[in-house]
């Protein structure tokens, strides 16, 4: 039975080489994107038991997934491949000045078909957590209604639910359709993970502290706002700050919410409180923001004791 499972779409991801506007780009790196599969990929490296689901194109792209998520340990048997529809892909984009941005070609992807009849309904009851993301109900009618029928199994078998909002504007058809579904599934989670900017745009909320209080409002027992190099502030009735880590060269910030949901759920399944799961939950997307890709720079769990001190590292 699995520690954590999770499930959502990932696709193949193309990252430029070279900073610029894609148009001029001629060479990328293939690896792959999928904000769920990413915590499942960084989880299993820090040594939990996670099972990641799918939809996935029966395509050179969804074979290349399956054994790359598989490949890191993660659990990926219930996962299906449809004939109907192709995997998702996507590509980065790194502006000299300024953010990082990404273009998707995921609409009608092997994902989006997925329906609460294709949810692995045994594996979620079993699960000590169940991790979504905000990602997955914005894909389509029958992912919304999928996600919503996963959550509902997870509670009905007492399973801790945690949220991500993860705001894809490029994703939602409306900002009142986006903000309705993402606040119901506030509604129905145990832990909160939202970014600061993601809490401004669901509540009516402006610091740290009053979209915490708004998590904990609508039911979370756990929120923990996220506030990028200044780390985060985390509220289980009482409320802390957890200062960040410094990260001397942020190469791509993509990521680092997942590695953050990672170390959070990582923590927790050690038996730490909120705080010490904080701090690990900073530490793992402190990590991920050293690499252009998602997850290649996720740490094992000796990385992790290293980094935050609590084992010698091995030089040789
Ligand atoms: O959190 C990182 C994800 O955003 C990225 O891997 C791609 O899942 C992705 C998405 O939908 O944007």
């Amino acid at each position: 039975t699995p520690d954590v499972l999770t499930l959502g779409e990932t696709m193949v991801l193309f990252s430029p080489d070279e900073p610029g506007p894609t148009k001029h780009q001629q060479t990328f790196k293939k690896s792959l994107g999928g904000a769920e599969s990413n915590v499942a990929i960084a989880l299993s490296r820090l040594g939990n038991d996670v099972t990641w689901h799918s939809t996935l194109g029966a395509d050179p792209h969804g074979k290349y997934v399956n054994s790359f998520v598989r490949g890191e340990g993660v659990d990926t048997s219930t996962v299906e491949f449809t004939n109907d529809a192709p995997t998702g892909i996507m590509f980065k984009e790194r502006r000299a000045f300024g953010e990082t941005s990404v273009y998707y070609y995921r609409h009608g992807s092997a994902a989006s078909t997925m329906t609460p009849d294709d949810l692995p309904a045994d594996a979620i009851a079993e699960a000590d957590y169940f991790h979504l993301t905000g990602i997955t109900p914005a894909l389509s009618d029958s992912c919304r209604e999928a996600t919503l029928a996963a959550v509902e199994r997870a509670r009905e078998a007492d399973v801790t639910v945690s949220f991500d909002p993860n705001i894809r504007y490029k994703l939602w058809g409306s900002d009142e359709e986006m903000r309705r579904t993402l606040l119901a599934l506030v509604e129905k989670s145990d832990i909160v993970l939202p970014g600061i900017e993601e809490g401004r745009t669901l509540f009516d909320a402006g610091t740290p502290d009053e979209i915490a209080n708004a998590c904990r409002d609508r039911g979370a027992a756990i929120a923990v706002v996220k506030l990028g190099a200044e780390g985060a502030l985390v509220d289980d009735g009482e409320v802390t700050r957890v200062p960040g880590y410094k990260v001397e060269r942020v190469v791509d910030p993509i990521g680092a919410g997942d590695g953050f949901a990672a170390g959070f759920l990582d923590g927790r399944l050690h038996g730490l409180g909120a705080v010490e799961a904080t701090k690990r939950a900073n530490a793992v997307g402190a990590f991920a923001t050293t690499v252009t890709g998602d997850v290649e720079g996720l740490p094992t769990e000796r990385e992790l004791d290293v980094f935050l001190g609590e084992r010698e590292a091995l030089q040789r």
